[in-house]
Protein backbone atom coordinates (compact mmCIF):
# COMPACT_ATOMS: atom_id res chain seq x y z
CA UNK A 1 0.00 0.00 0.00
CA UNK A 2 1.73 3.47 -1.30
CA UNK A 3 -0.85 5.97 -1.49
CA UNK A 4 -2.05 6.91 2.75
CA UNK A 5 -5.80 8.56 2.05
CA UNK A 6 -8.10 9.64 4.91
CA UNK A 7 -10.76 8.21 2.79
CA UNK A 8 -9.59 4.75 3.33
CA UNK A 9 -9.73 4.68 7.21
CA UNK A 10 -13.60 5.35 7.18
CA UNK A 11 -16.21 7.90 7.47
CA UNK A 12 -16.07 7.37 11.16
CA UNK A 13 -12.62 7.24 12.13
CA UNK A 14 -11.92 10.20 14.56
CA UNK A 15 -8.39 12.55 13.49
CA UNK A 16 -7.28 14.62 16.69
CA UNK A 17 -3.92 16.15 18.04
CA UNK A 18 -3.14 15.46 21.65
CA UNK A 19 -1.79 17.31 24.54
CA UNK A 20 -1.04 17.70 28.52
CA UNK A 21 -2.03 20.54 30.45
CA UNK A 22 1.30 20.57 32.72
CA UNK A 23 3.32 20.84 29.15
CA UNK A 24 1.53 23.52 27.79
CA UNK A 25 -0.05 25.72 29.67
CA UNK A 26 2.33 27.71 31.56
CA UNK A 27 0.62 30.16 34.33
CA UNK A 28 1.83 27.54 37.14
CA UNK A 29 0.38 30.10 39.90
CA UNK A 30 -1.62 32.42 38.60
CA UNK A 31 -5.47 32.89 39.06
CA UNK A 32 -6.08 30.62 42.39
CA UNK A 33 -4.03 27.60 41.13
CA UNK A 34 -2.44 25.39 43.48
CA UNK A 35 0.81 23.29 43.30
CA UNK A 36 1.17 20.40 41.85
CA UNK A 37 3.82 17.50 41.84
CA UNK A 38 5.29 18.50 38.87
CA UNK A 39 5.39 22.15 39.95
CA UNK A 40 7.16 20.61 43.12
CA UNK A 41 9.91 18.49 41.11
CA UNK A 42 11.01 20.92 38.39
CA UNK A 43 11.37 23.62 41.12
CA UNK A 44 14.64 21.13 42.46
CA UNK A 45 17.95 20.95 41.01
CA UNK A 46 18.95 18.11 39.11
CA UNK A 47 15.45 16.64 37.87
CA UNK A 48 14.78 18.58 34.54
CA UNK A 49 17.61 18.50 32.02
CA UNK A 50 19.32 22.14 31.36
CA UNK A 51 16.84 22.69 34.59
CA UNK A 52 14.21 23.77 32.34
CA UNK A 53 11.03 24.77 34.23
CA UNK A 54 7.31 24.53 32.96
CA UNK A 55 5.91 28.07 34.66
CA UNK A 56 5.27 29.47 31.38
CA UNK A 57 5.85 26.63 28.71
CA UNK A 58 3.88 27.06 25.47
CA UNK A 59 1.93 29.83 27.60
CA UNK A 60 -1.12 28.25 26.36
CA UNK A 61 -3.61 29.34 29.35
CA UNK A 62 -3.35 33.18 27.50
CA UNK A 63 -3.18 31.99 24.28
CA UNK A 64 -5.46 28.97 24.18
CA UNK A 65 -7.60 30.85 21.04
CA UNK A 66 -4.84 31.22 18.92
CA UNK A 67 -3.46 27.33 19.41
CA UNK A 68 -7.07 26.36 18.69
CA UNK A 69 -7.29 28.71 15.23
CA UNK A 70 -3.94 26.93 14.69
CA UNK A 71 -5.78 23.23 14.99
CA UNK A 72 -8.67 24.60 13.13
CA UNK A 73 -6.28 25.67 10.46
CA UNK A 74 -4.82 22.49 10.42
CA UNK A 75 -7.99 20.45 9.93
CA UNK A 76 -7.85 18.85 13.00
CA UNK A 77 -11.37 17.61 14.19
CA UNK A 78 -10.56 16.42 17.73
CA UNK A 79 -8.52 18.41 20.27
CA UNK A 80 -7.31 16.30 23.26
CA UNK A 81 -6.61 17.64 26.12
CA UNK A 82 -5.94 17.04 30.05
CA UNK A 83 -6.97 19.13 33.04
CA UNK A 84 -4.95 20.94 35.66
CA UNK A 85 -5.96 19.29 38.85
CA UNK A 86 -4.74 22.18 40.84
CA UNK A 87 -5.79 24.82 38.57
CA UNK A 88 -9.74 23.35 39.19
CA UNK A 89 -9.37 22.49 43.26
CA UNK A 90 -5.53 24.13 44.92
CA UNK A 91 -5.69 21.94 47.61
CA UNK A 92 -6.29 18.93 46.15
CA UNK A 93 -10.08 18.40 47.44
CA UNK A 94 -11.99 20.64 49.18
CA UNK A 95 -12.66 24.43 47.75
CA UNK A 96 -13.11 25.04 43.85
CA UNK A 97 -11.43 27.52 42.28
CA UNK A 98 -13.92 29.12 40.22
CA UNK A 99 -11.54 30.72 38.22
CA UNK A 100 -9.96 27.90 37.00
CA UNK A 101 -13.40 25.83 35.93
CA UNK A 102 -14.20 29.12 34.02
CA UNK A 103 -10.96 28.76 32.01
CA UNK A 104 -11.90 24.97 31.32
CA UNK A 105 -15.33 26.31 30.11
CA UNK A 106 -13.16 29.03 27.91
CA UNK A 107 -10.62 26.27 26.23
CA UNK A 108 -14.26 23.85 25.75
CA UNK A 109 -16.51 26.65 24.66
CA UNK A 110 -13.65 27.92 22.39
CA UNK A 111 -13.59 24.53 20.73
CA UNK A 112 -16.87 23.79 20.09
CA UNK A 113 -17.55 27.52 18.31
CA UNK A 114 -14.48 26.72 16.01
CA UNK A 115 -16.17 23.40 15.02
CA UNK A 116 -13.32 21.02 16.94
CA UNK A 117 -14.30 18.89 19.30
CA UNK A 118 -13.35 18.81 23.39
CA UNK A 119 -11.81 15.61 24.37
CA UNK A 120 -10.76 15.46 28.16
CA UNK A 121 -8.28 13.23 29.94
CA UNK A 122 -9.09 14.28 33.39
CA UNK A 123 -5.79 13.08 34.82
CA UNK A 124 -2.36 13.64 33.12
CA UNK A 125 0.08 13.19 36.37
CA UNK A 126 0.11 16.25 37.64
CA UNK A 127 -1.00 15.19 41.46
CA UNK A 128 -1.49 18.73 43.82
CA UNK A 129 1.80 18.82 45.91
CA UNK A 130 -0.74 18.78 49.08
CA UNK A 131 -1.96 15.27 48.23
CA UNK A 132 1.45 14.01 47.61
CA UNK A 133 2.27 15.27 50.81
CA UNK A 134 -0.10 12.81 52.50
CA UNK A 135 1.28 9.54 50.58
CA UNK A 136 -0.02 11.00 46.78
CA UNK A 137 -0.73 7.18 45.15
CA UNK A 138 0.87 5.35 47.78
CA UNK A 139 -2.36 6.56 50.15
CA UNK A 140 -5.57 4.48 49.55
CA UNK A 141 -7.34 7.42 50.17
CA UNK A 142 -6.27 8.66 47.00
CA UNK A 143 -8.81 6.74 45.50
CA UNK A 144 -11.59 9.08 47.17
CA UNK A 145 -9.68 12.26 46.15
CA UNK A 146 -9.70 11.42 42.69
CA UNK A 147 -13.28 10.56 42.37
CA UNK A 148 -13.89 13.81 43.90
CA UNK A 149 -11.88 15.24 40.94
CA UNK A 150 -13.31 13.38 38.64
CA UNK A 151 -17.17 14.64 39.48
CA UNK A 152 -16.21 17.93 39.84
CA UNK A 153 -15.28 17.44 36.40
CA UNK A 154 -18.18 15.79 35.57
CA UNK A 155 -20.64 18.40 36.67
CA UNK A 156 -18.96 21.12 35.37
CA UNK A 157 -17.82 20.11 31.47
CA UNK A 158 -20.13 17.08 31.27
CA UNK A 159 -22.64 19.31 29.37
CA UNK A 160 -20.21 20.00 26.43
CA UNK A 161 -17.64 17.27 26.63
CA UNK A 162 -18.65 13.78 25.48
CA UNK A 163 -15.38 12.02 25.17
CA UNK A 164 -13.54 11.56 28.33
CA UNK A 165 -10.26 9.89 29.08
CA UNK A 166 -9.98 8.84 33.00
CA UNK A 167 -5.92 8.71 33.02
CA UNK A 168 -3.15 8.89 30.61
CA UNK A 169 -0.12 5.89 31.04
CA UNK A 170 -0.69 4.45 34.02
CA UNK A 171 2.58 2.27 34.28
CA UNK A 172 4.76 5.70 33.12
CA UNK A 173 3.52 7.69 36.00
CA UNK A 174 3.44 5.21 38.11
CA UNK A 175 6.72 3.69 37.51
CA UNK A 176 8.70 6.72 36.48
CA UNK A 177 7.25 8.79 39.25
CA UNK A 178 7.23 6.08 42.11
CA UNK A 179 9.63 3.28 41.37
CA UNK A 180 12.23 5.17 39.17
CA UNK A 181 12.49 8.65 40.90
CA UNK A 182 13.29 10.09 37.72
CA UNK A 183 9.43 11.84 37.23
CA UNK A 184 7.21 13.36 39.95
CA UNK A 185 7.28 13.00 42.42
CA UNK A 186 10.85 11.44 42.24
CA UNK A 187 10.06 8.33 44.53
CA UNK A 188 12.00 4.85 44.52
CA UNK A 189 11.47 1.32 44.89
CA UNK A 190 8.77 -1.46 45.41
CA UNK A 191 7.68 -0.28 48.67
CA UNK A 192 6.53 3.00 46.77
CA UNK A 193 5.58 1.24 43.29
CA UNK A 194 3.33 -2.03 44.77
CA UNK A 195 0.69 0.07 46.95
CA UNK A 196 0.81 2.85 43.61
CA UNK A 197 0.01 0.30 40.87
CA UNK A 198 -2.80 -1.20 43.13
CA UNK A 199 -4.49 2.38 43.89
CA UNK A 200 -4.40 4.03 40.57
CA UNK A 201 -6.17 0.99 38.98
CA UNK A 202 -9.08 1.46 42.22
CA UNK A 203 -8.97 4.68 41.14
CA UNK A 204 -9.18 4.44 36.89
CA UNK A 205 -11.74 2.27 37.73
CA UNK A 206 -13.94 4.38 40.50
CA UNK A 207 -13.15 7.48 37.80
CA UNK A 208 -14.54 5.36 34.98
CA UNK A 209 -17.74 4.16 37.24
CA UNK A 210 -18.27 7.70 38.51
CA UNK A 211 -18.30 9.28 34.62
CA UNK A 212 -20.63 6.70 33.81
CA UNK A 213 -22.86 7.20 36.39
CA UNK A 214 -22.97 10.92 36.33
CA UNK A 215 -22.84 11.18 32.43
CA UNK A 216 -24.73 8.40 30.85
CA UNK A 217 -24.15 9.41 27.09
CA UNK A 218 -20.39 9.79 27.86
CA UNK A 219 -17.49 7.82 25.85
CA UNK A 220 -15.39 6.81 28.28
CA UNK A 221 -12.14 5.44 27.91
CA UNK A 222 -8.29 5.71 29.38
CA UNK A 223 -5.29 5.71 27.46
CA UNK A 224 -2.43 3.36 28.46
CA UNK A 225 1.78 3.58 26.69
CA UNK A 226 2.38 0.67 25.22
CA UNK A 227 5.63 -0.68 22.96
CA UNK A 228 6.15 -3.76 21.28
CA UNK A 229 8.38 -6.08 23.19
CA UNK A 230 10.85 -8.49 21.16
CA UNK A 231 13.86 -10.49 22.54
CA UNK A 232 17.26 -9.96 21.48
CA UNK A 233 17.56 -13.38 20.48
CA UNK A 234 15.82 -16.73 20.34
CA UNK A 235 17.38 -18.12 23.86
CA UNK A 236 15.02 -19.53 26.50
CA UNK A 237 16.66 -16.96 28.66
CA UNK A 238 16.34 -13.92 26.57
CA UNK A 239 12.59 -14.91 25.34
CA UNK A 240 11.69 -15.22 28.78
CA UNK A 241 12.69 -11.78 29.67
CA UNK A 242 11.02 -10.26 26.94
CA UNK A 243 7.57 -12.13 28.19
CA UNK A 244 8.00 -10.32 31.77
CA UNK A 245 8.87 -7.02 30.42
CA UNK A 246 5.84 -7.64 28.24
CA UNK A 247 3.80 -7.95 31.24
CA UNK A 248 5.13 -4.65 32.78
CA UNK A 249 5.20 -2.46 30.01
CA UNK A 250 1.85 -3.84 28.56
CA UNK A 251 -0.66 -5.67 30.61
CA UNK A 252 0.01 -4.94 34.36
CA UNK A 253 -2.65 -2.06 34.06
CA UNK A 254 -4.96 -3.02 31.40
CA UNK A 255 -5.39 -6.76 32.39
CA UNK A 256 -7.23 -6.06 35.83
CA UNK A 257 -9.07 -3.64 34.05
CA UNK A 258 -10.55 -6.32 31.95
CA UNK A 259 -11.35 -8.21 34.65
CA UNK A 260 -8.04 -10.20 34.08
CA UNK A 261 -6.18 -9.61 37.45
CA UNK A 262 -2.55 -8.44 37.79
CA UNK A 263 -0.16 -10.70 35.65
CA UNK A 264 1.34 -12.53 38.60
CA UNK A 265 2.18 -15.30 37.10
CA UNK A 266 4.76 -13.59 34.74
CA UNK A 267 6.04 -11.28 37.62
CA UNK A 268 5.73 -12.78 40.68
CA UNK A 269 7.28 -10.20 42.61
CA UNK A 270 3.57 -8.88 42.02
CA UNK A 271 2.25 -11.09 44.34
CA UNK A 272 3.34 -8.43 47.13
CA UNK A 273 0.17 -6.08 45.70
CA UNK A 274 -1.87 -8.62 47.99
CA UNK A 275 -1.03 -6.30 51.09
CA UNK A 276 -2.85 -3.40 49.57
CA UNK A 277 -5.89 -5.42 49.13
CA UNK A 278 -8.90 -5.33 51.23
CA UNK A 279 -12.22 -7.04 51.02
CA UNK A 280 -14.69 -6.10 48.12
CA UNK A 281 -11.74 -4.58 45.70
CA UNK A 282 -11.33 -7.11 43.15
CA UNK A 283 -15.39 -6.44 42.02
CA UNK A 284 -13.58 -2.55 41.98
CA UNK A 285 -10.72 -3.16 39.56
CA UNK A 286 -12.16 -3.86 36.80
CA UNK A 287 -14.51 -1.52 34.44
CA UNK A 288 -16.19 -2.15 30.91
CA UNK A 289 -14.72 1.44 29.18
CA UNK A 290 -16.38 2.16 25.81
CA UNK A 291 -12.80 2.86 24.63
CA UNK A 292 -8.86 2.20 25.05
CA UNK A 293 -6.51 4.72 23.90
CA UNK A 294 -3.49 3.09 22.58
CA UNK A 295 -0.29 5.28 23.30
CA UNK A 296 2.65 3.82 20.85
CA UNK A 297 6.07 5.49 19.68
CA UNK A 298 8.45 2.47 19.37
CA UNK A 299 9.41 -1.01 20.08
CA UNK A 300 12.14 -2.20 22.83
CA UNK A 301 14.07 -5.45 23.01
CA UNK A 302 14.96 -6.93 25.85
CA UNK A 303 17.75 -9.42 26.79
CA UNK A 304 18.10 -11.50 29.75
CA UNK A 305 19.91 -9.72 32.64
CA UNK A 306 21.06 -11.57 35.83
CA UNK A 307 21.32 -8.06 37.64
CA UNK A 308 18.07 -6.26 37.52
CA UNK A 309 16.26 -6.93 40.52
CA UNK A 310 12.94 -8.42 40.26
CA UNK A 311 12.74 -9.04 36.66
CA UNK A 312 16.13 -10.39 35.46
CA UNK A 313 15.69 -8.62 32.17
CA UNK A 314 17.05 -5.22 30.67
CA UNK A 315 17.07 -3.41 26.93
CA UNK A 316 19.17 -3.29 24.76
CA UNK A 317 19.50 0.47 23.64
CA UNK A 318 18.34 1.31 20.60
CA UNK A 319 21.45 3.55 19.65
CA UNK A 320 23.85 0.08 20.47
CA UNK A 321 21.69 -1.50 17.60
CA UNK A 322 22.61 0.99 15.46
CA UNK A 323 18.64 1.52 15.01
CA UNK A 324 17.48 4.91 13.34
CA UNK A 325 16.12 6.97 16.68
CA UNK A 326 14.32 10.46 17.44
CA UNK A 327 15.65 12.67 19.85
CA UNK A 328 14.13 10.82 22.67
CA UNK A 329 17.03 7.72 21.59
CA UNK A 330 13.66 5.76 20.74
CA UNK A 331 13.94 3.61 17.50
CA UNK A 332 12.01 4.66 14.54
CA UNK A 333 9.93 0.66 14.11
CA UNK A 334 6.64 1.55 12.55
CA UNK A 335 5.38 -2.30 12.53
CA UNK A 336 5.48 -1.81 16.33
CA UNK A 337 2.71 -0.07 16.50
CA UNK A 338 0.60 -2.41 13.72
CA UNK A 339 1.60 -5.51 16.46
CA UNK A 340 0.50 -3.30 19.63
CA UNK A 341 -2.81 -2.53 17.91
CA UNK A 342 -3.07 -6.48 16.85
CA UNK A 343 -2.31 -7.11 20.11
CA UNK A 344 -4.53 -5.36 22.28
CA UNK A 345 -7.29 -6.56 19.74
CA UNK A 346 -7.23 -9.89 20.24
CA UNK A 347 -8.51 -8.99 23.92
CA UNK A 348 -12.22 -10.01 23.53
CA UNK A 349 -12.98 -7.74 26.89
CA UNK A 350 -11.86 -4.19 24.42
CA UNK A 351 -14.91 -2.72 22.94
CA UNK A 352 -12.73 -0.17 20.53
CA UNK A 353 -9.16 0.97 20.21
CA UNK A 354 -8.14 4.45 19.22
CA UNK A 355 -4.43 5.69 19.06
CA UNK A 356 -4.77 8.20 21.06
CA UNK A 357 -0.90 9.22 21.08
CA UNK A 358 1.93 8.60 18.32
CA UNK A 359 4.41 10.94 17.31
CA UNK A 360 7.81 11.28 17.00
CA UNK A 361 10.71 14.35 18.51
CA UNK A 362 13.55 15.37 15.72
CA UNK A 363 15.44 18.39 16.25
CA UNK A 364 13.90 20.34 13.51
CA UNK A 365 15.81 23.41 12.18
CA UNK A 366 14.25 27.02 11.66
CA UNK A 367 14.95 28.72 8.13
CA UNK A 368 14.15 31.03 6.62
CA UNK A 369 11.62 29.32 4.62
CA UNK A 370 9.75 28.01 7.84
CA UNK A 371 10.53 24.13 9.66
CA UNK A 372 11.46 21.56 7.09
CA UNK A 373 10.76 18.08 9.29
CA UNK A 374 10.20 15.33 6.63
CA UNK A 375 11.68 12.50 9.46
CA UNK A 376 8.54 13.31 11.21
CA UNK A 377 6.15 13.68 8.33
CA UNK A 378 7.72 10.07 7.10
CA UNK A 379 7.06 9.00 10.42
CA UNK A 380 3.55 9.72 10.16
CA UNK A 381 3.12 8.26 6.97
CA UNK A 382 4.64 5.07 7.91
CA UNK A 383 2.44 4.97 11.11
CA UNK A 384 -0.44 5.58 10.09
CA UNK A 385 0.11 2.84 6.90
CA UNK A 386 0.60 0.40 9.70
CA UNK A 387 -2.44 1.43 11.96
CA UNK A 388 -4.18 0.93 8.42
CA UNK A 389 -2.78 -2.53 7.80
CA UNK A 390 -4.63 -3.15 11.12
CA UNK A 391 -8.02 -2.19 10.35
CA UNK A 392 -7.98 -3.09 7.18
CA UNK A 393 -6.89 -6.85 8.78
CA UNK A 394 -10.23 -6.41 10.61
CA UNK A 395 -8.51 -4.72 14.06
CA UNK A 396 -11.15 -2.64 16.23
CA UNK A 397 -9.27 0.57 15.90
CA UNK A 398 -11.35 3.77 14.76
CA UNK A 399 -8.68 7.23 15.74
CA UNK A 400 -5.35 8.55 15.64
CA UNK A 401 -4.09 11.33 17.44
CA UNK A 402 -0.71 12.88 16.46
CA UNK A 403 1.25 13.59 20.16
CA UNK A 404 1.42 16.72 20.16
CA UNK A 405 0.53 20.08 18.61
CA UNK A 406 3.15 22.70 19.63
CA UNK A 407 6.44 21.68 20.74
CA UNK A 408 5.52 21.68 24.40
CA UNK A 409 7.79 20.35 27.83
CA UNK A 410 8.84 17.22 27.83
CA UNK A 411 8.86 16.49 31.45
CA UNK A 412 12.50 15.46 32.76
CA UNK A 413 14.06 16.18 29.31
CA UNK A 414 12.51 19.64 29.28
CA UNK A 415 12.49 21.41 26.08
CA UNK A 416 14.98 19.64 24.33
CA UNK A 417 12.82 16.68 22.35
CA UNK A 418 10.33 18.79 20.08
CA UNK A 419 7.37 16.50 19.06
CA UNK A 420 5.10 19.26 17.57
CA UNK A 421 3.29 19.89 14.24
CA UNK A 422 4.00 23.34 15.14
CA UNK A 423 7.15 24.81 16.18
CA UNK A 424 7.77 27.37 19.46
CA UNK A 425 10.34 29.50 20.15
CA UNK A 426 10.17 29.81 23.94
CA UNK A 427 11.16 32.96 24.01
CA UNK A 428 9.26 34.73 21.43
CA UNK A 429 6.32 32.07 21.98
CA UNK A 430 5.78 32.22 18.42
CA UNK A 431 4.40 29.54 16.55
CA UNK A 432 5.47 28.02 12.94
CA UNK A 433 3.35 25.34 11.78
CA UNK A 434 6.13 22.45 10.27
CA UNK A 435 5.91 20.78 6.84
CA UNK A 436 4.63 18.09 8.66
CA UNK A 437 1.72 20.42 10.08
CA UNK A 438 1.38 21.38 6.49
CA UNK A 439 1.33 17.42 5.53
CA UNK A 440 -1.64 16.43 8.59
CA UNK A 441 -3.32 19.35 7.61
CA UNK A 442 -3.68 18.20 3.99
CA UNK A 443 -4.04 14.42 4.71
CA UNK A 444 -7.10 15.82 6.53
CA UNK A 445 -8.50 17.40 3.93
CA UNK A 446 -8.70 14.92 2.10
O1 LIG B 1 5.01 13.84 26.28
C1 LIG B 1 4.59 12.53 26.56
C2 LIG B 1 3.14 12.53 27.03
O2 LIG B 1 2.94 13.37 28.12
C3 LIG B 1 2.73 11.13 27.39
N1 LIG B 1 3.03 10.20 26.35
C4 LIG B 1 4.33 10.23 25.74
C5 LIG B 1 4.70 11.65 25.34
C6 LIG B 1 6.09 11.69 24.70
O3 LIG B 1 7.06 11.28 25.61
Amino acid sequence: MDQLNKALFGEDFKWGVSTAAFQIEGACDVDGKGISIWDAFTAKKGKVLNGHKADIACDFYNSYQADIDLIRQLNIPNFRFSISWTRVLPNGIGEVNQAGIDYYNRVIDYCISQGIEPWVTIYHWDLPQILEDKGGWTNREVVTWFTEFVILCAKNFGDKVKHWMVMNEPSVFSGAGYFFGIHAPGRTGLKNFLPVIHHVVLSMVAGGKKLRELLPNAVIGTTFSCSWIEPRSDSKRDIKAAKVADALVNRLFIEPILGLGYPVNDIPVLKGLEKFYQPGDEKNMSFDFDFIGLQNYTREIVRYSFFTPYINASLVKAKDRNADITAMGWEVYPPAIYHIIKKFNAYPQIRKILITENGAAFPDNMTDDGVNDPKRVSYLQDHLKQVLKAKQEGCKVQGYFVWTLTDNFEWAEGYHPRFGLIHVDFDSQKRVVKSSGKWYADFLKG
